[in-house]
């Protein structure tokens, strides 16, 4: 081995749920080195832009460092011992005066399975609650209840390399080329050795995705169950259903057909083109193309499940494959792309309020006993508990008196953020577990706890293929941050259940999972099947390749094990399900007040509430600051200019955002990204507008889909401000401002700002956020406007450097980056305002 190639570690990307191996070095400097993993299966070596800058987020800003209790705005260190304690006690105490339905756990896929097992087993197998839900209902759910309901099982029976097999690719609701780039830069690999590699993408929007697509179906939002009713309708009128298939392997096919028949009465495509606001030759064009091609893989995303009708809209899709076979076959199938690192893993071991562990279910008396006796528990769950919006409804309403959150942000990603805040504050003992101090949940909690990061955490996560991968420890952790595992199952013991939490390291936890797995399924009875993973010893776990289940066998070799080629599925007689679904419009309809429609998702380098990729200079330089995608006709009809922060209200309250006039939205529509927060903006959040509209059948909420108004901000003077360091966020937020963004700059944070206020209004409430620094000011004047520049400094040292001016006046961010960056000197200061 040649010294290039030593002490690289491999692991798994902190991001999306592709899933990509890397390799990471530390350097003597502290810094982390990051490069793709060759080997690893689900990548080969490629990382995208974010899994390049992993590096540069394991840096220490804004971490949380210690257990702390927080009281009327004051903060006190607490010992673990004592955190774990209180944590414990204040649960008993609330089990014991109200009952186990009043506590509440609400976790993340972005836990590892081993933290998400133990939280799992604590609050349903000994705390008796059930009330444990995931962020992953905000993004799985509907695919889980459209999986379930079809194949008897929560399965993705797809293998990335169906990719390069496949002959036509569709893209529903999903915006690849962003959200999961690397299986994108296949699809893109693919389409250059396979060029009669169709790809059609179904989205509102044009996104990244359609750079490699033949085709674009700007679908109208909610509309793709009326596609794809009409494309069954069609395989049936143009002899294309796999009759020996159907009769022989599913059960519900004419119920499933007469429904889509209902929607599509006529000869031609009208009803359809009506419902899906596509031409009758876009939607002729698709259904051939499906009909004609044998290998076809329906890719779908959040376009898809985060709707009213969501699981309706899986079932849809999975229906056409069944109809057709094209599943279980090399280069087919309904292919539901995860979001989160382990949003898998979290299905795997159950952290739902709607399922057990290890895909049993509570509806199955078989699986409730044989999991009490697993766990060596009298108290376990036996019913449902709350899925996420129900939760902190109950909260809301009181009945939920103690909540424990864990590595997830729900102040700003729960839908109606007014409400999450009322709840959040209603509730009587807010945990909240994480990596950073600030985050805008933080906030609320009585206790927070600092919870180990991707680079310090160690444990695995599995991808959007079933495969199971190491995430390993690269770097020691800062404080006293620990493991999500450690922490749960330190306040299992306190609570008395010593015996079931005695783990001494992760690995232990894995086993015992594996070993779960293959309660009453020594037959393949379930999917999920680690059996060959049961009997893994701790060099074993140490070394662990990735393994994509079921896991028979420990596998050595690269497996790409495809599910349903044999025709059987996990219904009680073996059968696929049809499911009959029917259009439905979304919940809310625009209005007159309201008459435009929030589309929201995601930006190419930004990570949800970007408390990592936040972290990255180079990251933020993309998307520097919220936007909101305008059409050029709407933009006129509401007299916004391109570039002008606008304010979007809906009856749930108001955020804001800069415009970004393009023919890649409907007239109807406007789209912004989700990423910021009361932590990096004032009053730039999405969810503040959303209505809590959810699936009835997955409780996921309708992300998609909110009738809103948006006006332009007559803003009066903007300015820019570099700090070294963040400015205290109650400070900022605080501050009169009408519209700020916080930027991570290469030596420190650039502020964006404008006000309503003119210039010398804002050069006071500057000068107020910097108050305790010295500074010195410059004027000059540039194209008649008059731009103001300072510097400032604490203990002597350069500090931080603004510019304001009235709104007219250009300012160049990039210019005072630089400036900033190089270390300042007065003169060049003076010339960036008389330059
Ligand atoms: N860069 C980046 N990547 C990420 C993430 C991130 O934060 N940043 N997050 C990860 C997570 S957790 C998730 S869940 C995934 C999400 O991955 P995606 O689902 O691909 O991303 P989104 O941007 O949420 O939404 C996808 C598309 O759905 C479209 N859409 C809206 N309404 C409809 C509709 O009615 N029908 C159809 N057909 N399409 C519609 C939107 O216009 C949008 O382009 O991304 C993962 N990857
Ligand atoms: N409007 C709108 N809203 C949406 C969506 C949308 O498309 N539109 N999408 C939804 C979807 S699909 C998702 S997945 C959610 C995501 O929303 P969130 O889950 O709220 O977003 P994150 O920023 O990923 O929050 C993760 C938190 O966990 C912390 N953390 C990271 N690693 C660890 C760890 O190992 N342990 C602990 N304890 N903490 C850790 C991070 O610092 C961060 O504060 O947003 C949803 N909200
Ligand atoms: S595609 Fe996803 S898993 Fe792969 S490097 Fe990018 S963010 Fe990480
Ligand atoms: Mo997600």
């Amino acid at each position: 081995m040649s010294q290039a190639d030593q002490g690289w570690i491999k692991s798994t990307c902190a991001y999306c749920g592709v899933g990509c191996g890397i390799e990471a070095r530390p350097k003597l400097t502290g810094e982390l080195e990051v490069r793709g993993d060759q080997q690893h299966p689900s990548n080969y070596g490629k990382l995208c832009t974010k899994g390049i800058a992993l590096g540069d987020t394991v840096i220490q800003d804004g971490r949380l460092l210690t257990p702390t209790v927080q009281q009327q705005g004051l903060k006190k260190p607490l010992s673990w011992p004592s955190a774990t304690n209180m944590v414990a006690s204040k649960f008993e105490q609330v089990i014991k005066d109200h009952g186990p339905e009043a506590v509440a756990f609400y976790v993340s896929g972005q836990l590892l399975t081993e933290d998400y097992y133990v939280a799992n087993k604590l609050i349903k197998g000994f705390m008796g609650s059930s009330n444990i839900d995931s962020n992953s209902r905000l993004c799985m759910a509907s695919s889980v209840v459209g999986h379930k309901r079809a194949f008897g099982s929560d399965t993705v029976p797809i293998c990335y390399e169906d990719i390069e097999h496949a002959d036509m690719v569709v893209l529903v609701g999903s915006n690849l080329a962003w959200c999961h780039p690397v299986l994108f830069q296949r699809l893109r690999s693919a389409k250059q050795s396979n060029p009669n590699l169709n790809i059609v993408v179904i989205d509102p929007r044009v996104t990244a995705s359609c750079d490699i697509a033949d085709s674009h179906l700007p679908i109208s939002s909610g509309g793709d169950v009326a596609l794809f009713n009409t494309l069954l309708a069609q395989m049936e009128k143009q002899g294309a259903i796999d009759h020996p298939f159907i009769d022989k392997h599913t059960n519900g096919f004419a119920q499933a057909l007469s429904s889509a028949q209902a929607e599509n009465s006529g000869d031609d495509y009208a009803d359809a083109a009506q419902a899906t606001g596509l031409s009758q030759q876009q939607i002729a064009q698709f259904v051939n193309d499906f009909i004609r091609t044998e290998k076809v893989l329906t890719i779908y995303s959040q376009g898809v499940n985060q709707s009213s009708s969501g699981a309706d809209k899986v079932n849809s899709i999975l229906n056409c494959h069944l109809a057709s076979a094209k599943i279980g076959k090399k280069g087919c199938g309904p292919f539901s792309v995860t979001g989160q690192p382990n949003a898998m893993g979290g299905r795997e071991v159950g952290a739902l309020a709607n399922m057990l562990a290890a895909h049993m279910e509570f509806d199955n008396p078989e699986h409730l006993s044989a999991l009490s006796q697993f766990w060596g528990t009298q108290n376990l769950a036996t019913q449902p508990g709350l899925k996420a919006i129900d939760l902190f409804d109950a909260m809301e309403r009181g009945e939920i008196k103690a909540v424990w959150i864990m590595a997830t942000n729900p102040a700003v990603s729960l839908p109606d953020s007014d409400k999450i805040a009322r709840a959040l504050k209603k509730c009587e003992f807010v945990v909240v577990s994480d990596c950073i101090e600030g985050t805008e949940t933080a906030q609320y909690a009585d206790l927070l706890l600092p919870a180990q990061g991707w680079s310090e955490k160690s444990g695995t996560v599995t991808n959007s293929e079933r495969r199971i991968s190491r995430q390993r420890r690269l770097l020691p952790s800062p404080g006293e941050a620990k493991p999500d595992w450690w922490i749960i199952s330190q306040v299992a013991q306190k609570m008395g259940f010593a015996d079931a939490f005695d783990y001494l390291h992760e690995g232990e936890i894995f086993t015992e999972y594996a070993k779960l797995t293959t309660l009453g399924n020594k037959h393949g009875e379930r999917d999920l099947n680690l059996i060959g993973l049961t009997q893994l010893d701790e060099r074993g776990y140490s070394t662990l390749a990735p393994q994509q289940w079921p896991v028979f066998e420990l596998q050595t070799d690269v497996v790409n094990k495809r599910f349903f080629n044999d025709g059987l599925f996990y219904t009680p007689n073996g059968q696929a399900n049809f499911v009959a679904v029917s259009h439905r419009e979304p919940i809310s309809a625009s209005n007159e007040e309201f008459p435009l429609l929030l589309n929201s998702g995601r930006s190419r380098d930004q990570w949800h509430t970007m408390t990592r990729t936040g972290l990255s200079a180079k990251l933020a330089e993309f998307d520097p600051e919220p936007y909101l995608q305008v059409h050029p006709s709407t933009a006129q009809y509401l007299d916004i200019e391109s570039d002008q922060v606008v304010s979007i209200s809906s009856p749930y309250g108001e955020f804001k955002a800069r415009a970004t006039i393009t023919e890649d939205v409907l007239p109807e529509q406007v789209y912004a990204p989700i990423h910021w927060s009361a932590q990096t903006a004032g009053q730039s959040k999405p969810c503040s507008v959303i209505a809590p509209n959810a699936d009835p059948f997955s409780g996921q909420p309708e992300f998609k889909h909110t009738p809103v108004s948006v006006a332009r901000c007559d803003h009066k003077s903007h300015a820019l401000v570099i700090t070294q360091s963040s400015i205290d966020q109650n400070v900022i937020g605080s501050a009169e401002l009408d519209y700020w963004v916080k930027q991570k700059v290469p030596q420190g944070y650039l502020y964006i700002i404008e006000s309503s206020r003119d210039e010398n209004g804002l050069i006071q409430t500057v000068e107020n956020l910097l108050q305790d620094t010295r500074g010195r000011q410059y004027q000059s004047i540039l194209a008649g406007n008059r731009i103001t520049t300072s510097l400032n400094y604490k203990q002597e040292k350069r500090y931080a450097m603004w510019v304001c001016a009235n709104i007219n006046a250009a300012l160049d961010p990039s210019l005072l980056v630089e400036l900033f960056s190089n270390g300042h000197d007065e003169m060049a200061l003076l010339q960036l305002t008389t330059s």
